[in-house]
């Protein structure tokens, strides 16, 4: 079987999508590669490369020598850290892209995911249901980057015909790895606080409504969208993807379901202004429709895994 190689395998996704390509492909299909010198125990028992993903000749010597034909590409700045360095993050951001999209436009590689996101939006798209089409002018480097790389997959599959697919995450929420910077992350830190120390200092206001995701639906939508026949992925810019949408207040009301002494105030500092940019909830129905996607994990699924991951 050709290699699955995994590039930015060290963070918040890539930890638990390698160990599921693992399960589904077989450990040693699938390559996990970061900048980062050491890979975490968990996805240690693989085969691990250092990888800057800034170096494409490192990166098309690794592809070659291992027979790699489909790259997840991971790695990126996220919205809160891109904003302290922004000329940084569109660096790693872009070119990190049109690195692994060259090497498909070269036939080095057959089929590429890359991940957009929700902050592809801002504030004058409509922010109920957004919909898959509509105004994007998104407010943050990050954004900026993310709609820039949408833009540029399309443009690679149109004139050279390249495989490659993606999805707009909505904040995704998980605990079996820490969260790379992003302003949806308080939904997790939330936990870790409501666990450890009972009370929660929320970055965002009690009423700012995000649509965010459980890690397990992200990682079966990324490999329902790679698994999909060719024909059947008609948007090659990213799709709208869906989950559920809360707000910090709803979620601390389910919190104290488990934890009744739970706490949280609020304190809004600049990831306030990311988040106000944002849609509320998205409409998913292109995904639907096309690949057939279907969310499944609900906030009260999220809220008892989440308690007893961090317990
Ligand atoms: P993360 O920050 O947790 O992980 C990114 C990984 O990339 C890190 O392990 C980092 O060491 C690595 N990396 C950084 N620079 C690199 C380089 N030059 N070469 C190789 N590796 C490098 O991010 P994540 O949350 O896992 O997100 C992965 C992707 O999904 C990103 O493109 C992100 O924009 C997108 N996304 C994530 C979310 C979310 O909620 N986590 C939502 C929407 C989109
Ligand atoms: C972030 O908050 O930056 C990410 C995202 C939604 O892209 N979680």
């Amino acid at each position: 079987m050709s290699k699955i190689l995994v590039i930015g395998a060290c963070g918040q996704i890539g930890i638990e999508l390698v160990i599921e390509l693992r399960k589904l492909y077989g450990v040693k299909n699938v390559i996990a590669s970061d900048i980062k010198e050491q890979c975490p125990p968990s996805i240690v028992e693989g085969l691990y490369l250092q990888l800057d993903i800034m170096n494409h000749i490192q990166l098309e010597e690794i592809v070659v020598k291992n027979d790699i034909q489909q790259v997840y590409l991971l790695a990126a700045l996220l919205s809160a850290t891109a904003e302290k360095k922004p000329r940084f993050a569109w660096e790693l951001n872009m070119q990190g892209l049109f690195n692994v999209l060259e090497l498909a436009k070269n036939k080095k590689i057959t089929k590429i995911f890359w991940p957009s996101s929700i902050a592809v939006f801002g504030s004058n798209s409509p922010m109920d249901l957004t919909p898959q089409c509509t105004i994007m002018e998104p407010s943050t480097v990050y954004g900026i980057s993310k709609l820039s790389g949408e833009r540029w997959c399309e443009y690679y599959f149109k004139k050279y015909n390249v495989d490659v697919r993606s999805i707009r995450y909505p904040g995704l929420i998980s605990y079996k790895s820490a969260p790379g910077g992003g302003t949806t992350d308080y939904a997790i830190d939330i936990f870790i606080n409501a666990v450890r120390e009972g009370k929660y200092t929320c970055y965002l206001n009690e009423d700012t409504n995000l649509p965010m995701m459980y890690m397990t639906d992200a990682i079966r939508a990324t490999i329902e969208i790679m698994e999909a026949p060719k024909e059947q992925i008609m948007i090659r810019s990213s799709y709208n993807l869906a989950g559920i949408s809360f707000n910090p207040k709803d979620l601390a009301i389910e919190i104290q379901k488990k934890v009744p002494d739970f706490r949280i105030d609020y304190k809004p500092d600049f990831r306030q202004e990311i988040a106000d940019t944002w849609p509320n909830s998205i409409d998913d129905s292109a995904a639907k429709e096309d690949w057939k996607w279907k969310n499944s994990v609900g906030i009260e699924e999220i809220v008892k895994k989440m308690i007893t991951g961090f317990s």
